[in-house]
């Protein structure tokens, strides 16, 4: 049953109704007045109410984020057991949202707030909508290219921001494409119509309407039937069901185009029920896809919106193709153990090979895997480039293929999503740690240990680590080196650092723990106290990391999780039984010092 908050209820009636359910959920809506939130609460409503012990109890906010922050106080007191929240303001929220995590756990959807005081967030992508809804308008001006009026939401809102900077990075590849003006519209049709109709004064030759979502589109599109105009085109974002939905304007010819805009609030639902289970591999994020919709697709897409959730036991036993990418580390080795495990557990037969780091190795695994008809595919990319080849082939053969841990440099369609870690988030952490340890330091020279070169996990940690850093220059890498995420290459590396630096060298950063070992075997053969001359950050948190923390030579370590066979099964599994994946997971991660290392230790599961 879902209660909005009305407080008439006497104490005694809700501590009765309290003792009869499990959970009690907690949910703080911005507002109900644009329609894709609506299908939100909608959506969270028949996913709740599939649950006989779940009771879930909304607010509304009415756009006014002072409200909202009344709101979770109000629901934090009634006793909630998780909090779902959809902030209006992600900025000003942060801190309620933050107060709240303290206390219970916390699903925050649609606009992430700052940092990362909560335990899972759902949301699209919306750079990447931004970027395919270019690309989807330079597409249907052609060759001629043409004149576009951009129809925003709330000013300065996230997604605002974000959808207006994917969507111009592709626009700004086209030279005969001009974005004429932009105007806010707030999220409504009819504000859309009336800016609408004044732009089309000022610019009554546009060839394409970009509006982002599906109710300002139209409203646009109101505006130039009233004026008369004729040849403009029509693109939105949400793509929701119903009369005036975006598919239906699809349908109807209004719209060339809309992009899907899912709600996340059934996977709200489904996630809060794990979470307050204390479910295993809850992740950080969840990116849900987006999906293109155009009068080619528009019926088949309604057709599988419609049917009902496919959960087809698959006749015969599973088969995973997984190509590993080598066993250059502890991590490397735990993350093998674990997928190894979770598919025994889950009765997936999985077809394993591993490519001593090699890309060409597991180009020929991938080969083999789709010869031998596997129902998925997921590998370890080496390095983001060169698979454009073998995914297409993949896809030709109508096999799925989900990227594991690191990341490949191709459009998300090639792929059915990835599950691994914020890299760039891991080496922000490791600067955090390195600048609010050595403060009052005039001059911190660092030795930086890249992984290898070209992998998602090296380029991405450098370059959060380079992005904290320029906020504090006394704080300098003076070398930099690639010690392939091996102990061995790492002691190499700084040797030579070494000698090149002799000991002006107050700090490393090893993009893994394995190499910061090798380093504090040299720094020892050196002569130099590893952990107390030299400060040690490293990422991975490996148990031979706290051993070294414990024995003071290590001062930090940040996590990454290798333990990604849970959740990898659990994808499978979804995609066998013929439903969509999120277009990323993210996995949950922690920081850890000396101070915790022995504390913590009995709990590291690699
Ligand atoms: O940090 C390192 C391994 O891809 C996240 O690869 C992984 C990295 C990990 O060699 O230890």
């Amino acid at each position: 049953m879902t209660l909005f908050f009305s407080g008439c209820a006497t104490e005694q009636e809700r501590a009765e109704e309290r003792n009869q359910i499990q959970f009690l959920i907690g949910v703080s809506q911005a507002n109900l007045i644009e329609p894709w939130r609506v299908v939100m609460t909608r959506e969270i409503k028949e996913e709740a109410g599939k649950h006989k012990h779940l009771r879930v109890v909304f607010t509304d906010a009415a756009q006014s984020s002072q409200k909202q922050i009344n709101d979770v106080e109000k629901l934090l007191q009634q006793g909630i057991d998780l909090l779902i929240i959809s902030p209006n303001d992600a900025s000003v929220l942060t801190p309620v949202v933050a107060k709240a995590y303290k206390k219970i756990p916390v699903i925050v959807l649609d606009r992430a707030v700052e940092g990362y005081d909560y335990t899972l967030f759902i949301g699209p992508d919306n750079h990447s909508i931004g970027k395919q809804a270019g690309k989807f308008v330079a597409d249907l001006l052609g060759s001629r290219g043409g004149n576009i009026i951009e129809i925003q939401g709330l000013n300065g809102s996230p997604p605002v921001r974000d959808r207006s900077e994917g969507f111009q990075e592709v626009i700004d590849k086209y030279g005969n494409i001009k974005i004429l003006d932009r105007v806010a519209a707030d999220w409504q049709r009819d504000k859309a119509e009336d800016e609408m109709k004044k732009i089309l004064k000022k610019y009554p030759d546009v060839d394409i309407v970009f509006a982002h979502n599906d109710p300002m589109a139209l409203g646009a599109y109101k505006a130039t039937r009233e004026l008369g105009l004729q040849g403009v085109s029509f693109v939105g974002i949400d793509g929701l069901p119903g009369a005036n939905g975006g598919l239906q304007l699809v349908k109807d010819g209004i719209l060339q185009g809309t992009f899907t805009c899912p709600t996340g609030g059934k996977e709200a639902v489904q996630y809060a029920i794990d979470i307050l289970n204390h479910e295993k591999g809850i992740p950080k994020k969840i990116i849900l896809r987006s999906n293109k919709i155009t009068r080619d697709n528009v019926a088949l897409y309604t057709d599988r919106q419609n049917e009902p959730v496919p959960n087809v036991k698959a006749k015969h036993k599973i088969v995973l193709g997984f190509s590993q990418l080598g066993r250059e580390s502890q991590w490397r080795l735990a993350n093998s153990a674990s997928i190894k495990q979770a598919a025994k557990d889950e009765g997936i037969e999985l077809l394993f090979t591993e490519a001593d780091q090699k890309q060409e190795l597991q180009i020929q695994s991938i080969r083999d895997f789709i010869k031998q008809k596997v129902d998925v595919i997921a590998f370890a990319p080496v390095v983001e480039d060169g698979w454009e080849e073998v995914l297409q082939e993949a896809k030709t053969a109508g096999i799925p293929v989900i990227i594991s841990d690191r990341t490949v440099n191709l459009d998300d369609s090639m792929y059915t999503t990835f599950i691994g870690a914020d890299f760039e988030e891991e080496g922000r952490r490791a600067a955090r740690w390195l600048v609010q340890n050595m403060q009052g330091r005039t001059n911190v020279n660092i030795v930086e240990l890249q992984g290898t070169v070209g992998s998602t996990p090296a380029i991405d940690r450098k370059k959060g680590f380079e992005e904290i850093l320029r906020e504090h220059p006394q704080f300098k890498i003076v070398d930099s080196e690639t010690g392939d995420f091996t102990r061995d290459e790492g002691k190499k590396v700084m040797e030579d650092c070494l000698r090149r630096n002799g000991t002006d060298i107050q700090a490393v950063f090893a993009h893994n723990d394995d190499m910061a070992l090798g380093a504090i075997e040299a720094i020892e053969e050196s002569g130099l106290k590893p952990g107390k001359d030299i400060v040690i950050v490293s990422i991975d948190a490996t148990k031979n990391a706290f051993n070294a923390m414990l024995a003071g030579k290590l001062n930090c370590t940040v996590e990454c999780n290798p333990l990604l066979g849970p959740q990898l099964m659990k994808a499978v599994k979804t995609l066998v039984a013929g439903r969509q994946l999120p277009v990323r997971i993210i996995t949950s991660e922690e920081v850890f010092s000396q101070e915790v290392a022995r504390k913590e230790l009995p709990y590291r599961k690699y």
